[in-house]
């Protein structure tokens, strides 16, 4: 009797490890470890690894033997026997080369010379006349990267029998950027609360700052800037910076330096002192003092972020000074503890003309002017985060600055925490986008990643979606988002595709079905809700203030270019904002031949044509339709889309866990509803200006624009 009821807690028990439909609250992220389901895969990796060792003592190799012996167990379904020496065949071995005593006898400069400070080479060699697996690195990180990487190539099961990998990051400086404010809220934060508890720092560090170390690690990010780049001063105090230690404290095992937003005015506000004038001798003192403070608190503290003289934030130019005279100072403070500045090129006049040129002209001529340990963080369109930009036209403008890119990973202009956009097509979108400042070839891959105009200090930021939500995204598909931003942070050159693969199978299932059936809800999800929110280079039509929804009528705020009609133009013969020499001339901020391919009303991808030009609603389309029609048509496929994407997600029922599962499927509910709202206002505001009916066919709006106007949402998420 005693035999049969271990016999069925055994059945039961790897029903309830194996099975998919076994609940999963999304906290484990893409490192979920379960058995790997390939029977034959299985086979070979016990075969493969029957026996592992790390070799080295420091917290991180600490970190890289416990990732080792959960990331083994969960997916080998095995205690793996952990190595005192070298053992036969079938072991697997990770150590710092240089401290290593097994690995002294290979010869790997070639290869550790390219994985350089941060990278990691696996390989498949022989020691001691027996085949192994060999994690190594010039440092301890490194081989930490190296052991995420293999147990990735496990959880997706990959080939390990001849492994000759070398990695290492294109990017310097791999970045999150919190918009946390120390009271728990976050701004633009659509999962909950802040994960930082401020007010329980620095006594109590909760296990899960440990998990997002780890997690970042495990995509090879290495970087957290703490708070709100509407920085309250606050954090530059001594209680603050004590609470901020502890943090950095558990960052650094998993190699991520920490930083934080600076407000401008701190020397004011904290200081006493008359001025924040970055001339002033005392103001830089002040400075001095500070960065003296921090780093004897946190000596591989990374640096400031700064957002200056943008949406009422202070800055230099409160003094008359520049942009270049602000960094510096600060930059001249961090300098002899090898801190670095990174200051943000987002900035607003209110009187701008056309507020898409506005950071080019601010900007461009202080090419030159930046001291070197200082990077320009531009977002990677001319205006802020829209679903479709076109680049902005900094990249490859500022030859003799480090040039930074940011993108925001939080969907504050995306639908927010309840779409399901998968982001990596707009990042690569980006990324690939030739700027010809150099000619043909000119990415923006290439601007950032320093070979263009040879900068050693490069650096990428994601503004990040995580809160305290159980999923810490609040969607489980913004995980996906923080997924590639890391990934392609470290290899800009993998495609969109690769990566939600990757995820996929991390994060769901080595199904080849489930694969498909999720990659076909990601990969044009990013497209979708352009087409259902703002089609044919439409931009900045949201409801004033929350961003969730649409807001086309919006005119009435005392800033011009807070206003949707600003930016769309509408009026009774068209619709866009000229840009072109007979408007406010934005295209020439681009590099020739792009220049003329943006002014040419032909030429113009019809993804950005509204940006660049006014166009009458009968203009004919290349497709034949009418303008008015076309825009139309966007609205009601990008509608479908989504009726698709549900679609798709109901058929995998059963073939996920029903957690999950049902999560999704009450989001893409919600997401339904709002493309549905976001189509009938923009089509029934815009036919007031257009007078032209709806396609026939179409199904017709059942609420009146008045109704869509009278839609608030004061308590919306993310805004303060
Ligand atoms: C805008 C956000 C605002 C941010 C600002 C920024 O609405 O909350 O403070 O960007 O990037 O898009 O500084």
């Amino acid at each position: 009797m005693r035999k049969l009821c271990v016999a069925i807690i055994g059945l039961v028990s790897i029903f309830v490890c194996n099975s998919p439909v076994n609940a999963d609250d999304g906290y484990r992220l893409w490192l979920r470890y379960d058995l790997v389901s390939n029977s034959q895969r299985l086979k070979e990796y016990r075969q493969q690894v029957k026996e592992w060792m790390i070799e080295g003592n420091s917290s991180t190799m600490a970190a890289a033997k416990h990732e080792m012996q959960i990331g083994l167990h969960g997916l080998l379904g095995l205690k793996i026997p952990e190595a005192t020496h070298l053992g036969g065949s079938g072991m697997l071995i990770a150590a710092t080369y240089q401290n290593s005593r097994l690995l002294s006898g290979l010869s790997l400069s070639n290869e550790l010379q390219k994985a350089s400070s941060e990278g990691f080479v696996i390989l498949t060699r022989k020691l001691n006349g027996n085949s192994a697996t060999i994690i190594t690195a010039n440092t301890d990180i490194g081989v930490l990267y190296g052991v995420f990487h293999f147990l990735r190539l496990l959880q997706t099961g990959g080939d390990i029998a001849a492994l000759d990998v070398v990695s290492y990051p294109k990017i310097k400086l791999r970045t999150l950027n919190h918009w946390d404010n120390l009271k728990g809220t976050v701004e633009r934060g659509y999962a909950g609360f802040s994960i930082w508890d401020w007010h329980t720092l620095p006594i109590y560090v909760k296990q899960r700052y440990t998990d997002y170390a780890r997690a970042n690690a495990s995509i090879g990010i290495n970087g957290a800037v703490m708070n709100n780049v509407n920085a309250d001063p606050l954090i530059l105090t001594r209680p603050y910076l004590l609470k901020a230690e502890a943090l950095a404290n558990v960052f650094r095992t998993y190699g991520i330096r920490m930083y934080v937003s600076a407000n401008f005015d701190a020397p004011i506000k904290l200081g006493r002192l008359k001025s924040a004038d970055p001339l002033d001798p005392q103001v830089r003192q002040w400075w001095k003092d500070k960065a003296r403070e921090i780093y004897s608190l946190i000596p591989d503290f990374g640096g400031f972020l700064v957002k200056a003289n943008s949406e009422g934030e202070p800055g230099p130019q409160g003094y008359g000074r520049t942009h270049a005279n602000g960094a510096n100072m600060l930059a001249e403070a961090v300098k002899p503890y090898g801190g670095i500045v990174m200051w943000r090129a987002f900035v607003y006049s209110y009187d701008a003309k056309d507020r898409a040129k506005q950071a080019y002209e601010e900007f461009t001529p202080l090419d030159g002017k930046f001291a070197d340990n200082v990077l320009l963080q531009v977002k990677n369109g001319p205006l802020d985060f829209q679903p479709r930009e076109p680049f902005s036209p900094l990249f490859g403008a500022m030859p003799k600055t480090n040039m930074m890119m940011e993108f925001q990973i939080t969907m504050e202009y995306l639908g927010q925490g309840t779409s399901t956009v998968y982001l990596a097509p707009l990042f690569k979108e980006t990324l690939e986008s030739d700027t010809y400042a150099r000619g043909k070839g000119s990415t923006i891959a290439h601007v950032i990643d320093g070979s263009l105009d040879g900068h050693a200090l490069t650096g990428i930021a994601g503004v990040s979606n995580i809160g305290a939500d159980q999923d810490w995204t609040g969607n489980i598909f913004g995980q996906s988002s923080w997924y590639a931003f890391g990934r392609l942070a470290w290899n800009h050159d993998l495609s969109s595709r690769e990566i939600a693969d990757e995820w996929i199978k991390m994060t769901f299932s080595n199904d080849s079905d489930v694969i498909k059936s999720i990659e076909n809800i990601m990969m044009p999800s990013r497209e979708t809700v352009v087409n259902y929110m703002d089609p044919l280079g439409l931009t900045m039509i949201f409801g004033y203030d929350h961003h969730y929804g649409p807001g086309p009528w919006i005119d009435y705020s005392p800033h011009p270019d807070w206003n949707s009609t600003y930016y769309h133009r509408a009026d009774s013969l068209g619709v866009g904002f000229d840009r072109t020499k007979t408007g406010s001339d934005a295209v020439n901020q681009y590099h020739s031949p792009l220049s003329d391919k943006f002014a040419s009303l032909t030429e113009c991808p019809s993804e950005h044509l509204l940006w660049f030009h006014h166009i009458p609603w009968d203009y004919k389309m290349k497709s034949g339709k009418t303008l008015w029609d076309e825009i139309c048509c966007y609205y009601y496929v990008g509608v479908d889309s989504v009726r698709a994407m549900q679609r798709t997600w109901n058929s995998l029922k059963g073939r996920i866990d029903d957690e999950r599962w049902r999560n999704e499927q009450m989001l893409l509910e919600i997401q339904q509803e709002d493309a549905v709202w976001w189509r009938n206002a923009c089509v029934l505001y815009f036919q007031t200006l257009s007078r032209m009916p709806i396609p026939e066919g179409l199904e017709q709006p059942d609420n009146t624009l008045e109704y869509y106007k009278s839609l608030s949402f004061p308590n919306a998420p993310g805004r303060w």
